[in-house]
């Protein structure tokens, strides 16, 4: 999924996709690099972020998810109103991604049972002016898998299809460094959910201390795309159903790779257990 942010203030690419033909000539791009997605956004959700007024997120987004879908892209539309969501289906996008997984406009999950659109519901506790406060686990991996498979339930009891929803974890989103490499490290644990993972470690934060210069200074965001790419290898190794990116070339090859490696894998028998034991006479 490569990232259209129509925004001013994005923390990764704020104001270069700013204007609507900007927006969807990147679009365009991105689909010529290997994006099987397009996930247009218009508000920052960058922590400590103003949101926009719902015009001024309507005015930006719609113009580039019609132009886009008129290209033949798959859109998908990163939005926390349900209004945006349901104008953003009605041009043609396919599937609707909330970073607050439906909590932050109560007409969200409505409109997604309503309509039978494929749903991203993330984990998320608060806006992003306050959410670094809500940053607290016993264990991030198990709190995190307990409160999305409750998104889960709530979304069933007003009547979603879960066949039709994606979950994530939510990187950088009431989440500190530690708290993104154990759900990285441990992304499997996620697997009880039964639902395919989308995961977003793109040019996030903690990848920029992690990579800080002798000063301490953070990488900038646009040094960040490799150390994505491996992020996204190893997210793709945990069998994720989607990772969502700005810089696509990279990670395009890299969950190839991985795709190529795990078929092979497959088919070898040192790697199949049922087959080296029949092999050896051993039964499991
Ligand atoms: N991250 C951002 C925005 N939208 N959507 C999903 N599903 N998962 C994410 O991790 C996610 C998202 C923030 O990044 P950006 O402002 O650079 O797009």
């Amino acid at each position: 999924m490569g990232v259209v942010n129509v925004t001013p203030d994005s923390f990764s690419d704020g104001g270069r996709w700013f204007e609507p033909a900007a927006g969807t000539a990147h679009g365009r791009e991105l689909l010529a690099q290997g994006a099987d997605l397009l996930d247009v956004g218009g508000e920052s959700t960058r922590p400590g972020a103003v949101r926009p007024p719902l015009e001024e997120e309507l005015r930006r987004v719609l113009p580039v998810v019609r132009d886009l879908v008129a290209e033949g892209a798959l859109v998908s539309i990163d939005t926390m109103r349900a209004e945006v969501a349901e104008q953003a289906l009605h041009a043609g996008a396919v599937l609707v991604n909330d970073v607050s997984g439906g909590l932050a406009d109560p007409a969200m999950v409505p409109l997604v049972a309503r309509t039978g659109a494929p749903f991203v519901a993330m984990h998320w506790r608060g806006q992003s002016d306050h959410m670094d406060d809500l940053a607290t686990y016993d264990d991030v991996v198990t709190d995190v898998r307990v409160e999305l498979g409750a998104r889960l339930r709530a979304l069933a009891d007003a009547g979603v299809d879960l066949s039709r929803v994606v979950l994530d974890p939510g990187l950088g989103f009431a989440k500190r460094a530690e708290h993104n490499w154990a759900l990285l490290a441990r992304l499997d644990e996620l697997a009880v959910l039964h639902r395919p993972l989308l995961v977003g470690p793109s040019r996030k934060r903690f990848l920029g201390s992690l990579l800080a210069g002798p000063d301490g200074a953070p990488r900038p965001p646009q040094e960040r795309d490799d150390a994505t790419a491996a992020t996204s290898v190893l997210v793709a190794l945990a069998g994720a159903w989607c990772v969502r990116v700005h810089d696509v070339p990279a990670t395009a090859d890299a969950v190839r790779v991985v795709a190529a490696a795990l078929a092979a894998g497959e088919r070898h028998p040192v790697t199949d257990l049922d087959a080296l034991a029949a092999h050896h006479g051993v039964t499991r």
